[in-house]
């Protein structure tokens, strides 16, 4: 494929002047499996050829753009991403393995945060995905799927939940069974922007993949990866190029989504609340059932618990993070006390 229907422009053009090295030519990652990245671009027709990542681009992700060399077929260096969408690695609690980020896509222009609706809106899933939609710098919107599953008013009032839980956000109803509703997100779908879908696993993701594009480029349903090896194994996402124009990143279904620091997504996430408690007469309130508090007074209660409970596991992410820090500096301060006395010449 051309680069610029890659995404490439002329801003991507100096960034690469800054960073480019000789023999290298850019390209842009578009499948990440066990073996390897698949990477796309103008000069390089790797589609299916897996390229090793070099130290300097282990982290790269679907949808980096990435210094690539074609004799050694390694990836060089990671160009600095525009938007990145990240959560918190998976694991325990306590694990300190977990106290890191993931990303999971990169470069996005939007973001379709995707909620099936023969299950129903799920705010409290809905919330957590917007705020880490927010935090990754692309534009979010609510896809509401399956609309073939109810009916008129079930809709009229999932619309109106999910609208109550993404204040500022669209909210498109649509069907990939019958294809309707899709033609709402078609404006969002331009050459060279991205558009990448979130959602749990089931929610249609694959599906909507499929239905944009016209034609089976995605595996949906509950297909095992094992029933599947050696054929395509989507591990942590792809990058398609629609016919028209428009790419767009068809993500795992993640379980859980754990917060990474996310302080901006959240105050974007619940503008309501925020912008309620600019309001509150009151400093330094908490906002947690004071009598005369305008936030307790103007948002529903439900709503300001979920935004307590991301708030709180902000917080709580934080803290571990000062700790962990604070650790990692006391050994360092340790170890090299012990060197300076090693070196101390015997009296
Ligand atoms: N009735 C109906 N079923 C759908 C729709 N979209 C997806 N499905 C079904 O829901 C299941 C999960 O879809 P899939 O695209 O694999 O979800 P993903 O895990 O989010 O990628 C599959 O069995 C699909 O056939 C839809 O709009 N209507
Ligand atoms: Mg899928
Ligand atoms: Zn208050």
């Amino acid at each position: 494929m051309q680069r610029r229907e890659l995404g490439w422009d002329d801003t991507w053009e100096e960034t690469w002047a800054d960073a480019c090295r000789p023999g290298l030519v850019p390209a842009r990652v578009t499948r990440i499996d066990k073996g390897g990245l698949s990477v796309d671009g103008a000069d390089v027709s790797f589609g299916r050829q897996l390229i090793v990542a070099g130290k300097k681009a282990r982290d790269a992700v679907v949808g980096d753009w990435c210094g690539l060399d074609p004799d050694t077929a390694r990836i060089e260096l990671r160009l600095p991403r525009r938007s990145v969408l990240e959560r918190r690695s998976p694991g325990a609690d306590r694990d300190d393995l977990a106290l890191s980020a993931k990303a999971v896509a990169a470069n996005l222009d939007h973001l379709l945060v995707l909620q099936p609706l023969d299950v129903g809106v799920n705010p409290a899933r809905l919330v957590r995905e917007l705020v880490i939609a927010w935090e990754s710098g692309a534009q979010p919107a609510v896809v509401l799927t399956k609309s073939d599953q109810v009916d008129a008013s079930a809709l009229a009032e999932a619309r109106a939940a999910a609208g109550a839980a993404a204040p500022g956000v669209d909210v498109v109803a649509v069907s990939n069974l019958t294809g309707h509703g899709l033609h709402e997100l078609r404006p969002l779908l331009r050459p060279g922007i991205t558009v990448a879908l979130l959602g749990a696993s089931g929610a249609g993701k694959s599906s909507l993949v499929n239905a944009l594009a016209g034609r089976r480029v995605a595996l949906t349903g509950n297909v095992r990866e094992s029933d599947l090896r050696g054929r395509h194994t989507t591990v942590t996402g792809q990058l398609l190029a629609l016919r028209d124009g428009g790419l767009l990143i068809d993500t795992p279904g993640i379980r859980g989504v754990g917060l990474w620091r996310a302080w901006d997504g959240l105050a974007m996430a619940f503008s309501d609340v925020e912008s309620v408690a600019d309001t509150c007469r009151f400093e330094d309130c908490a906002h947690t059932g004071e009598a005369g508090c305008s936030v307790v007074d103007a948002i529903e209660a439900d709503r300001l618990e979920l935004y307590r409970s991301l708030s709180a596991e902000l917080t709580r992410l934080d803290e571990q993070l000062e700790i962990r820090t604070r650790d990692v500096q006391r050994e360092t301060n340790q170890r090299s006390r012990r060197k300076a006395q090693r070196r101390r010449p015997p009296t």
